[in-house]
């Protein structure tokens, strides 16, 4: 399999994260941004990553977005699972990664974001990082404004995630899912800002234990050598 992706985003985290998982061999393949709608509009209707090209016959040559890819891996590969058996707690599961990757995953990018240009500016003062960091920032219309509603919703999802990841290793039942995988692809930007990896320490524990279970190297802020 092929994995279309950005190295740094989180989205494409998750997709690896679960293959990873399933033990599933895979190469990747990293798309300049800008040029990268070149690549994807014909293949996938799309211009988003990740883009999983399964190489399998017989299943479509293109898969877009990180939760279809993660269902596609599902059927594809069952053993190890990430579905709950119990339907009411994979709607749960399902309920869960569908927040964190359409509210949470975008709130996390915006304080990420905010955060490089303002007081993380020293992780990388090029000008051409810098440059890449406005342009996102315009590109998805972040504003004081919209930064401040980020945080007060990621302050939220601390406190739903505090209440299971605190007492279980698991989001959902007693049983690794989707949930989890999303929780700590999507959150792992943060691990670069200080008040977070002081606040929410078991938070970057459970990022780091499912890093781990997944064969997945661990995000900046969290390698060896790392401050934090
Ligand atoms: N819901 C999508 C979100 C993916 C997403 O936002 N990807 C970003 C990178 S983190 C992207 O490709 N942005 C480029 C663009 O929008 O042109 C998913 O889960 O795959």
């Amino acid at each position: 399999m092929r994995l279309l992706q950005f190295s740094t985003s989180h989205y494409c985290r998750k997709a690896r994260l679960a293959l990873g998982y399933k033990h599933i061999p895979y190469t990747v393949e990293n798309l300049t941004p800008g040029a990268h709608v070149l690549k994807l509009k014909p293949l996938t209707g799309l211009k988003t990553v990740p883009v999983l090209l399964p190489e399998v016959e017989g299943e479509s040559t293109a898969i877009a977005d990180s939760t279809h890819i993660l269902h596609f891996l599902e059927r594809h590969q069952p053993d190890p699972t990430f579905f709950l058996a119990d339907p009411q707690l994979q709607t749960e599961a399902a309920l869960l990664e569908d927040w964190l990757d359409e509210s949470i995953g975008t709130a996390t990018r915006f304080v990420y974001y905010d955060f490089r240009r303002g007081d993380g500016k020293q992780i990388d003062p090029s000008l051409s990082s810098q440059l890449v960091i406005q342009v996102v920032r315009w590109q998805y219309d972040m504003n004081p404004a919209a930064v401040e509603l980020a945080r007060q919703r990621l302050a939220i999802a601390f406190a739903a995630l505090a209440d299971r990841w605190k007492s279980t290793p698991y989001l959902v039942g007693n049983q690794f899912s989707i949930a989890d995988i999303a929780a700590a692809a999507l959150l792992s930007p943060l691990a670069l800002i200080p008040v977070y990896r002081q606040q929410q320490s078991w938070l970057f524990d459970r990022i780091r234990e499912i890093h781990q279970l997944c064969g997945e190297p661990l995000p900046p802020g969290m390698r060896d050598g790392d401050e934090g």
